[in-house]
């Protein structure tokens, strides 16, 4: 067998010169070019200093000014802003939940969309007082996507979902007044409470934030996670590659990228079709190969095993390659300069949703009643467009590490081989995992999760802290860019246990996972918190307790401070990478940081100094070790 090393640094900085080579010959403008031009950036928009919701303004706050022109101070606008930020975020997810939903409606026996995990659908159905007893597949399948889908609008209540969670946290929620509503309603009431004139009182602005973001994770991209499971299957542990080398000289290749799965499903189904495989050798080329970047490479990859061709600050490195027919995209994280850039190739940039239209693009509405067919449709343009394709800018880099994913709870579960009850999966508990913990064999967990961002050397945060954790006996679960990340580097391959430390390396030897667990795309994060609170039942203790931390090193979107928000909420202490935009506030930063610990058990840490990030997280851990008694 080959010798297993982590690919460097070095290897992927020169992969991407090469690149930018490329990009240099046919004249297309990159993100590394666009990062010095807009460099520095504003100092009032990273203090979140600047307030232009009305037009009395642009207002700016500085010693000389320190009010706007309505007389609000720094604290006020700082946390509307940080509001604004999470509901841009919460929408987002959700609303992609809510797609997944109407996918669901639309599911049936003969249609493109089938149900694939009828178990976990009949599981599903009480958390919506729904009795599956006796009901037929399909009929039930409708009545919980249309139950899912009044989660979003409805009048009264809070959100089903909730219910899932610990009973402390539950009650926590509706103490601290953060329990969520309907999730529309979350991002409307934070809409309405940023308008002009309205809240500028930080603790209520912070709290409201922390509610929409609940009604992010356990609402809508919980929804958006069990569904799509229900739809198209629980992942399972599968074996896949990743980085640049997994594209095909020899083959059409088709680069999928965005988050909803509900289009890729179908290609990748489409990419075996004997027809377009006939068509793909006319042609001569010697198959079709799906690949993706960002989450919905994660959705393919868990569910299929498609290898992920690189995360989000990749995404014009796949083009670069000139070796690829299409880029197929769906919503959110796609770079509009990927436009201009499949000019400069033969690669066809193909938007497919009403909600993410960008100039240079051929727009393929997504029906999804007739989802099949387009797919199809999609396939059949890259593979004719194979025969355009220029070999002399052709540039794959050929580095690529085997990876193994798929680990939905459910999959953790079964790994661990438990035999109680769980609420993901009657048969199976996460009991082992507690003894490990307890037994201190594994010294706690740590979520690493979102996206990339140029302000931190690309994936280095990630990589790095992964490396550190791991060798300290901390188990890692991993999701959106971060799980690329890793995939990227070696460490979703089993033997990367050598760099762990002795308890960790034995506990991957006998469960035979690797030390970093990646467990889906970015919605999937509400997977984690189903873990958390599941983990903290078994232990008989708070979430807070748990000697679990999440970690957001290199983020950058809105998704991902809705994230934080959420995932605080559920009680477990939150390390960013990147500054969020409220340092021009004392006040919020002291909540944020501290004051929130007051409401939900869990605040958040920020630290750029990658190093001392990860020192912070080891000594969190073991404070709650120590606090515990183990
Ligand atoms: Fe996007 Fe989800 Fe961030 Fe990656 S991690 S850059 S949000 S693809 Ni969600
Ligand atoms: Fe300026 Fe107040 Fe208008 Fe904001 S709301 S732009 S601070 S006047």
């Amino acid at each position: 067998m080959e010798e297993f090393k982590l690919t460097t640094y070095e290897q992927l900085q020169e992969d991407t010169d090469r690149l930018l080579e490329t990009a240099e010959k046919v004249g297309a403008n990159t993100w590394q070019e666009r990062v010095k031009n807009q460099t520095p950036h504003c100092k009032f928009g990273e203090n979140g200093v600047c307030c232009r919701i009305c037009t009395m303004g642009p207002c700016r706050i500085t010693p000389k000014a320190p009010r706007g022109i309505c007389g609000c101070d720094a604290h006020g606008i700082v946390g509307r802003n940080f509001l604004r930020f999470t509901a841009g975020g919460s929408a987002t997810h959700s609303d992609h939940g809510r797609e997944i939903c109407h996918t669901l409606h639309i599911a049936s026996p003969d249609g493109d969309y089938k149900v694939k995990d009828e178990a976990k659908l009949r599981r599903l159905a009480p958390v919506f007082d729904i009795d599956p007893e006796g009901k037929e597949t399909y009929e039930l399948a409708h009545e919980v996507a249309l139950a899912a889908l009044e989660e979003y609008g409805k009048p009264f209540g809070y959100q089903k979902m909730t219910k899932r969670a610990t009973k402390e946290r539950q009650e926590t929620w509706l103490r601290e007044g953060i329990l969520p509503r309907a999730i529309d309603r979350e991002v409307s009431t934070a809409m309405h409470m940023t308008h002009m004139g309205n809240s500028s009182l930080p603790e209520a602005l912070i709290r409201q934030a922390l509610r929409n973001g609940l009604s992010d994770g356990w609402g809508g991209s919980m929804m958006g996670t069990e569904l799509s499971d229900v739809l198209f299957g629980t992942p399972k542990e599968i074996e896949t590659e990743a980085d640049l080398g997994v594209i095909k000289e020899d083959e059409v290749n088709i680069c999928v990228h965005g988050h909803d799965p509900s289009l890729s499903e179908m290609i990748v189904e489409y990419a075996e079709n004997p027809e377009l495989l006939a068509l793909a050798k006319e042609k001569g080329a010697n198959g079709i190969n799906i690949v993706g970047v960002c989450c919905t490479s994660n959705e393919v990859t868990m569910r299929h095993g498609i290898p992920m061709a690189g995360n989000f600050l990749s995404q014009e490195n796949v083009v670069l390659t000139g070796a690829m027919e299409a880029i197929v995209v769906d919503v959110q994280c796609i770079f509009p300069a990927l436009g201009p850039l499949s000019k400069c190739f033969h690669t066809k940039f193909i938007t497919t949703s009403d909600i993410c239209r960008m100039p240079d693009s051929e727009f393929i509405h997504m029906d999804p009643t007739k989802a099949g067919q387009i797919a199809y449709d999609i396939v059949k343009m890259a593979v004719e467009n194979f025969a355009n394709r220029n070999k002399d800018l052709v540039y794959i880099p050929q580095h690529k590490q085997k990876a193994y994913v798929g680990y939905s709870c459910e999959e953790i579960i079964h790994k661990l081989d438990g035999v109680t009850n769980s609420q993901v999966d009657p048969t199976g508990t996460y009991r082992p995992l507690a003894q490990v913990v307890t037994s201190g064999v594994i010294r706690g967990a740590v979520a690493l999760v979102g996206c990339n961002n140029p302000k931190v050397r690309h994936d280095y945060a990630h990589v790095e802290l992964m490396k550190k954790l791991i060798a300290n006996d901390i188990i890692l679960v991993l999701s959106g860019c971060s799980a690329q990340a890793a995939a990227k580097a070696g460490l979703l391959d089993k033997r990367a246990k050598e760099l762990c430390g002795d308890g960790l390396k034995r506990v991957c030897e006998l469960v035979d996972i690797p030390p970093a667990l990646h467990m889906g795309s970015c919605v999937d994060i509400s997977r984690m918190m189903l873990l958390v609170c599941d983990l903290a039942n078994e232990l008989g203790i708070d979430t807070p307790q748990l000697p679990v931390v999440g970690c957001a090193p290199e983020y950058m979107s809105e998704k991902a401070v809705s994230i934080g928000n959420y995932v605080v909420s559920t009680g477990i202490d939150t390390f960013l990478g990147v500054q969020p935009y409220v340092a021009g506030s004392s006040e919020c930063t002291e909540l944020l940081t501290n004051g929130i610990g007051d409401w939900v058990g869990a605040t958040y840490y920020v630290e750029s100094d990658i190093e001392k990030l990860g020192d912070m997280m080891i000594e969190r851990i073991e404070e709650k070790r120590k606090a515990l008694g183990i």
